[in-house]
């Protein structure tokens, strides 16, 4: 059976439901982050829902200013300069009480769902949220959060280790407020090569799924975990061996080879290039079909491959979720 989960939101509906306000302070209000992860779901047959949140509410927990600025993105106006800014940020973060919000929106998202579908929570990996506090904003190298890695290793393994610490209990709030499986993003996998993600990724990442799944157990709980490593297809068979039960996959990754290289233990999630939702309806159906043939319907979640850009016709969204639902009945010879 296939599924949707993240990505798919609507943005002229989240455009409108915003009104003005400041993204961060809509990330602050349960009520509005519950209307804006149900209504996707009120216009599309989706099978799963992401709560409507954004990765940087960790490094805010921990002290640092974050502002949503028009046509340029996330900013950090006091970006981690050199090893001693660390002293600055608060390394142990009262998750419950920091990031309360959060755990109060899955919750009120839950109930309003009424079990119609599952509600996924999600967390930026460490090496994600370390390049936006370094960088201080989106970037196209990395290039000031990779100096780090090069000149400051210890440092930057010092500012890992606190993050995962604090996604760890991120992860766990998430469970405990609702969440019924996690995704962790790690958008910025693709300028870190072989060696570097083997060293400042990977490890992280392993951590992360390894305490969660420990801590979860212990009260008799367990969740579903995602890795989402984008452009990071040259740790496709490690990130397949690293706790986590699904490996989302970039549009850069083929299909077959993608399930030849993670073997049969993982699912797989992904991976349309979102712009061939800029292609007519029946090209997008075509699209599926190859990409629903090549995962095979066992052990898959249809989705893209990344985001929508704003500028994507939202029927396109809808031409998606019927192809993937009808191409994967027909595979399944269901009707
Ligand atoms: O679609 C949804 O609403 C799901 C909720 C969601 C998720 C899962 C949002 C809302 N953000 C995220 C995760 C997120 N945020 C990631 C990981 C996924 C990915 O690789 O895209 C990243 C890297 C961010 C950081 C971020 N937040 C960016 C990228 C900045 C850059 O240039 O590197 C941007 C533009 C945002 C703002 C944001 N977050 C979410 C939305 C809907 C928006 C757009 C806000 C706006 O247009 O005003």
């Amino acid at each position: 059976y296939c599924c949707l989960g993240s990505y798919l939101r609507d943005y002229t509906h989240f455009r409108e439901s915003r009104a003005g306000k400041d993204f961060f302070a809509t990330c602050r209000s349960p009520a509005a982050c519950c209307e804006l992860t149900l209504q996707p779901l009120r216009r599309f047959p989706f099978d799963a829902a992401i709560i409507f949140s954004d990765i940087l509410v960790i490094p805010q927990a921990m002290g640092m200013d974050v502002q949503m600025v028009a046509g340029k993105g996330p900013t950090f106006p006091e970006p981690l300069k050199e090893p001693e800014d660390l002293l600055l940020l608060q390394s142990k973060v009262d998750v419950n009480k920091e990031l309360d919000y959060v755990f109060k929106a899955i919750t009120l998202t839950r109930h309003k769902l009424e079990g119609k579908v599952p509600l996924i929570g999600f967390t930026g990996a460490p090496w994600t949220l370390m390049t936006y506090m370094i960088e201080g904003g989106g970037s196209t190298t990395q290039s000031k959060a990779k100096r780090w890695l090069y000149r400051h290793p210890e440092a930057s393994h010092q500012l890992l280790k606190m993050l995962t610490d604090i996604i760890v209990e991120y992860l766990l709030g998430q469970v405990a407020a609702g969440a019924q499986a996690l995704q962790v993003f790690e958008s910025h996998a693709g300028c870190l090569g072989p060696v570097e993600f083997q060293e400042f990724s990977l490890p992280y990442l392993r951590d992360i799924a390894r305490k969660v799944k420990d801590q979860l157990k212990e009260s008799g709980l367990d969740v579903p975990l995602i890795v989402f490593a984008k452009d990071g297809h040259y740790g496709l068979e490690d990130l397949s061996q690293s706790h986590y039960e699904v490996v989302g996959l970039d549009w850069t990754v083929d299909p077959r080879s993608a399930r030849e290289r993670t073997g049969g233990k993982v699912s797989l999630q992904g991976n349309m290039d979102p712009c061939a939702l800029y292609a007519p309806k029946e090209r997008i159906s075509e699209i599926v079909k190859k990409m629903l043939e090549g995962f095979g319907t066992r052990g898959y979640i249809a989705n893209l491959g990344h985001g929508l850009y704003p500028d994507m016709d939202p029927e396109n969204v809808g031409a998606f979720v019927e192809a993937v639902h009808t191409h994967s009945r027909h595979l399944l010879n269901l009707k």
